[in-house]
């Protein structure tokens, strides 16, 4: 006991999770039988007549989402009342009894084309608790159904970047009671969208615990596995469609050396922040003057994506089928006020200087490419220390550092120091960094910079260090 953290510092993501983790911001888009019925959980009940977009246009989505500075959108292509919006041959209840193409549509595949069109990455939700299908809480029977629908989701939409199971249920004590088959699911995935992360209800990607769009100060991907328990998930997921969960009810420390005492047993597990831009998931018009503000979401950006999580934002597509215009306008500021932020790169002439470099391969001006290569420190080199020359004095206010997770994350503690008259002044101090940490401070005018690396359970490591200033 005690050595947890040397455990933990050995564990590495796949490649799928690198490149889900690269992937950084993209959209929810909840759109389906709700959108029309002006609710958030339907019952199963609702007639599929009711499903009617006048002037459904996939294209535009992608364009509003892409303009708000994402790179992928992630589809409910079935939500908890079953309702399907793709042709699946195992229900009724789906487009094809509706007038939407006088029952010839296929919301899936007009999505993913206009996904693959605009270089766009597609995912899919697909709830598995289904409150219309018969079978559902049966076991067996149920099982063959949603892996039935789940094949033609996996081969008939092209590749597949995520595939969302929710966890929530409101079948509460009395209710239906199903025994999902988790690992049938799972490796059904991984036959047939091998590149696919499976997120929340699966092994690859975390549910960051709450719906407020926030996620730990010290966001660790490498977690004790028992967080990636069915049962864990399911008993912290939604229960009811009044309450979303808050963040004062999750689990504040999941991965620090603290947290991990005594456990023997860790997966990389990265965070995903789930937030929507409305109140709702879905589209509600009496929602529209209700967005959140754009401070709002680019304090959210910041304290996910600049946090070692994911980002994914619910923009929900109103009842004429399009992202409404209050929505892509919002998306559109979005993108310009983060573009803003980092207006000036001051480390484009920077050099740099390391305490140690563990061999030529990794030197520290590596953390100034582009490619995969990085800086690792010494092994006997206690408090790693990089200084950065920025070439002359030069105002800036944000420093974006990456570890190269690809081999693991080591970085517990950190502090950021800027030259002033010859004396360096602390300017950030804290915790984890993981994929990417951006560090905000009030604009400051130097022309050097020094980050020690205070507490590290494997060798430090830097893939890239950016130094940026924000356009008034
Ligand atoms: C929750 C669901 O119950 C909500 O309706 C929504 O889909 C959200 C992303 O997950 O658990």
């Amino acid at each position: 006991m005690g050595d947890e953290w040397i455990k933990a510092s050995a564990v590495v993501p796949s490649k799928r999770q690198l490149n889900w983790q690269k992937t950084e911001f993209y959209a929810f888009c909840h759109f389906g039988m709700n959108t029309f019925t002006d609710r958030e959980w339907g019952d199963g009940t609702d007639s599929p007549e009711l499903f009617n977009p006048t002037d459904f246009d996939a294209d535009q989505w992608v364009s509003a989402l892409k303009n708000g500075g994402m790179r992928g959108l992630v589809l409910t292509c079935k939500h908890h009342d079953g309702f399907c919006l793709w042709q699946s041959k195992y229900t009724d209840y789906s487009v094809k009894n509706s007038p939407y193409k006088n029952g010839e549509g296929d919301i899936v595949k007009e999505v993913s084309d206009a996904c693959r069109k605009q270089n766009f990455k597609f995912g899919i939700y697909v709830s598995p608790w289904d409150r219309h299908e018969k079978t559902y809480g049966t076991g067996a029977a149920y099982n063959i159904y949603f892996k039935n629908q789940l094949e033609e989701l996996l081969t008939n939409y092209g590749e597949l970047f995520c595939v969302w199971f929710d966890g929530a249920c409101g079948e509460g004590e009395n209710g239906k009671k199903q025994e999902y088959d988790w690992q049938g699911y799972y490796s059904l995935i991984r036959r047939l969208q091998p590149d696919a992360v499976i997120s929340i209800s699966g092994p690859d990607v975390r549910w960051c615990g709450n719906e407020a769009g926030v996620c730990r100060k010290s966001e660790w991907s490498v977690v004790p596995s028992e967080f990636c328990s069915n049962l864990y998930i399911a008993e912290h997921s939604q229960k009811s469609d009044k309450k979303p969960p808050e963040k004062k009810e999750m689990t504040l420390d999941l991965g620090s050396r603290k947290a991990i005492k005594g456990k023997n047993d860790f997966i990389w597990y990265p965070a995903e922040v789930d937030v929507s831009i409305r109140p709702g998931w879905f589209y509600h018009e009496n929602e529209d003057y209700k967005l959140k503000s754009i401070k709002k979401l680019e304090e959210i950006y910041f304290n996910s994506v600049g946090a070692n999580a994911n980002l994914i934002l619910n923009v929900p597509p109103d009842t004429t089928g399009k992202i409404n215009q209050i929505d892509a306008l919002e998306l559109d500021s979005l993108r310009r006020r983060i573009e803003k932020e980092f207006y000036y790169c001051r480390s484009e002439n920077a050099h740099a200087f390391a305490s140690s470099e563990k061999d030529s391969s990794h030197a520290v001006k590596n953390i100034f490419s582009d490619d995969d290569s990085f800086w690792q420190s010494e092994s006997d080199d206690e408090k790693p220390e990089i200084i950065i020359d920025l070439d002359g004095q030069k105002v800036f206010d944000k420093i974006v550092l990456m570890e190269n997770i690809a081999t693991g994350q080591q970085v517990e503690k950190f502090t950021v120091f800027y030259d002033r008259g010859g004396k360096w002044k602390k300017i950030v101090k804290s915790t984890v960094i993981g994929y990417k940490r951006i560090c905000r401070f009030s604009a400051v005018k130097s022309s050097k910079i020094k980050i020690r690396f205070d507490l590290c359970r494997g060798k430090a490591t830097l893939l890239s260090a950016q130094i940026y200033q924000s356009k008034d």
